[in-house]
C-alpha cells in the first residue's frame, strides 16, 4: 500500500534459493577490507525521493557494495560514478556515499532495481528477474510523480518494458532496442531512457564516460523541466 510497508516485504524475501545462499554467504564471509561491518546480507529496497520525477532502475546489488550496506549503490565502484553524478547534475546532496546512515538525499531521483539480491558474477537469472518483477512493478506504481525512467543496462530496459506490458500500456512490437541514449516513448508511460550500467566494467574501459552519462542526465532533466 505504501513505500515502507513494500520496502518491510521486500527486506524479507526469500524466494530465490541459490540468491538467498550468495548473499547469505557473502554476508558471512565478507571481504578483508570490510571485515568489522555486519553486512546486510538480505535483498534490498529501493531508495530517494519519494515524489522523484526521475527513476534509475539499475541491475541487482553488488556483493559488498549494497549487499553489505544495504543501500541501492551504497559503497561500491558503480555508486561512486553514479552519486558523484548526481550530485554534479543537483540531484543529490553530496558526491559520495558509504553506508545507510551517510547523510546523502536525492532530490527528485529514486532509485530501484529489477533484482533485489546480490547475484554471482552480478548476473541473475532469467527465473530470479522474473521472481522480482512483482517488486519492481509494485515500487514504480508508487511513484506517482515518476515522469522518466533511466534503465541503467539491457536487463533493467526489459524489466521496465515488461512492467509497462503488465499495465496494458501498448509496448511496439518488436520492442524497442536498448542502447546508450536510446529512448522508447509509449502512450501512457513515463518516457524510458536507456544509459550503459554505471559498473567498473564501463566506467573503468572508457565504454561509459561521465561525459555520456551526464548527457542521459541532461535529457531526463530537460524532460521534467528540472
Ligand atoms: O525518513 P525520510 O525523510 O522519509 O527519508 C528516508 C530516506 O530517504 C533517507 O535515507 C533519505 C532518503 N530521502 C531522499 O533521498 N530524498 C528525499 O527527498 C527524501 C528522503
Ligand atoms: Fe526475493 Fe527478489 Fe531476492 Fe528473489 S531476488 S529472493 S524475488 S527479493
Amino acid at each position: 500500500p505504501d513505500l515502507p510497508h513494500l520496502h518491510e516485504e521486500i527486506v524479507t524475501c526469500r524466494a530465490c534459493p541459490r540468491l538467498v545462499d550468495w548473499r547469505e554467504k557473502v554476508a558471512r564471509e565478507k571481504r578483508r577490507m570490510f571485515a568489522s561491518w555486519t553486512y546486510w546480507g538480505k535483498p534490498v529496497p529501493g531508495f530517494g525521493d519519494p515524489a522523484a520525477r526521475i527513476v534509475f532502475v539499475g541491475l541487482a546489488p553488488a556483493a559488498h557494495g549494497a549487499n553489505r550496506t544495504g543501500r541501492m549503490f551504497t559503497g561500491d565502484r558503480s555508486g561512486d560514478f553514479l552519486f558523484a553524478a548526481l550530485h554534479r547534475a543537483g540531484l543529490a546532496n553530496q558526491p559520495t556515499s558509504t553506508s545507510r546512515d551517510d547523510g546523502l538525499a536525492l532530490n527528485d531521483v529514486f532509485i530501484v532495481a529489477p533484482v533485489r539480491c546480490a547475484p554471482p558474477d552480478n548476473q541473475p537469472l532469467p527465473e530470479e528477474i522474473t521472481a522480482c518483477q512483482p517488486f519492481l512493478d509494485r515500487e514504480l506504481a508508487l511513484l506517482p510523480n515518476a515522469r522518466v525512467l533511466i534503465a541503467l543496462g539491457g536487463i533493467a530496459w526489459d524489466a521496465v518494458l515488461r512492467h509497462f506490458e503488465r499495465r496494458d500500456l501498448s509496448v511496439p512490437r518488436p520492442r524497442p532496442k536498448f542502447g546508450h541514449g536510446a529512448r522508447a516513448a509509449i502512450e501512457g508511460a513515463p518516457l524510458l531512457l536507456g544509459s550503459f550500467h554505471v559498473s567498473q566494467q564501463n566506467t573503468q574501459t572508457g565504454r561509459l564516460t561521465p561525459a555520456m552519462f551526464d548527457q542521459v542526465l541532461a535529457v531526463a532533466k530537460r524532460t521534467v523541466g528540472f
